[in-house]
């Protein structure tokens, strides 16, 4: 297992469309479960490949609470296939817009189609805290990002926040350089 960085944004990594995945190999599995890994260590309940900078249409999530016993899901080319009228507020984070948090509307109940670690065909049916975050993370997927469900005035609030840090770390990393390798 190996913990992967995780990119923030803004980053033009994270804008892009990923493409569906042909099998589950040995390699996608293991890149699953490093995904798996990188989310718990963050911590946070789902993560997307794009984030890790991999193009390729897998998820991972679990919505356990702390002290529940834990339920990792893997998937790869998730398809929402059925939506409820009904929809839902929900407040999210993301793990690309550290500690920004806002209000998203989604359908509440889901039905998604996805291949598993095994590369076996799955249906599941998710609500609560499960569907906001496969939604979330099927938003990655896409190039989406939450933010991107916000009015303009918000998006560019937050985006304009995040760039000031990354300017800020970029500007200190020179100022005092770390030795890697
Ligand atoms: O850790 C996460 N928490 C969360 C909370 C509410 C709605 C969605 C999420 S997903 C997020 C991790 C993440 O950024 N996944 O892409
Ligand atoms: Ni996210």
């Amino acid at each position: 297992m190996a913990l992967l960085d995780i990119i923030v944004a803004p980053d033009p990594r994270l804008k892009k469309r990923a493409a569906a995945v042909e099998r589950v190999d040995a390699a996608t599995a293991k890149l699953m479960n490093d995904m798996l890994e990188t989310m718990y260590e963050a911590p946070g309940v789902g993560l997307a490949a794009p984030q890790v900078g991999v193009l390729k249409r897998i998820i991972v999530v679990d919505p356990a609470r702390e002290k529940e016993e834990p339920r990792p899901l893997k998937m790869a080319n998730p398809e929402i296939v059925w939506a409820s009228e009904e929809t839902k507020l929900h407040e999210e984070g993301c793990l690309s817009l550290p500690e920004e948090y806002q209000e998203v509307t989604r359908p509440a109940s889901i039905k998604v189609r996805y291949i598993d670690e095994q590369n076996e065909i799955r249906t599941l049916d998710a609500d609560g805290l499960l569907a906001v975050v496969i939604q979330h993370e099927m938003d990655h997927l896409e190039g989406v990002l939450f933010v991107d469900h916000l009015s303009a005035l918000k998006r560019n609030m937050i985006i304009k926040r995040l760039t000031k840090i990354k300017k800020f770390e970029q500007m200190s990393a020179k100022r005092h350089p770390v030795e890697v390798g």
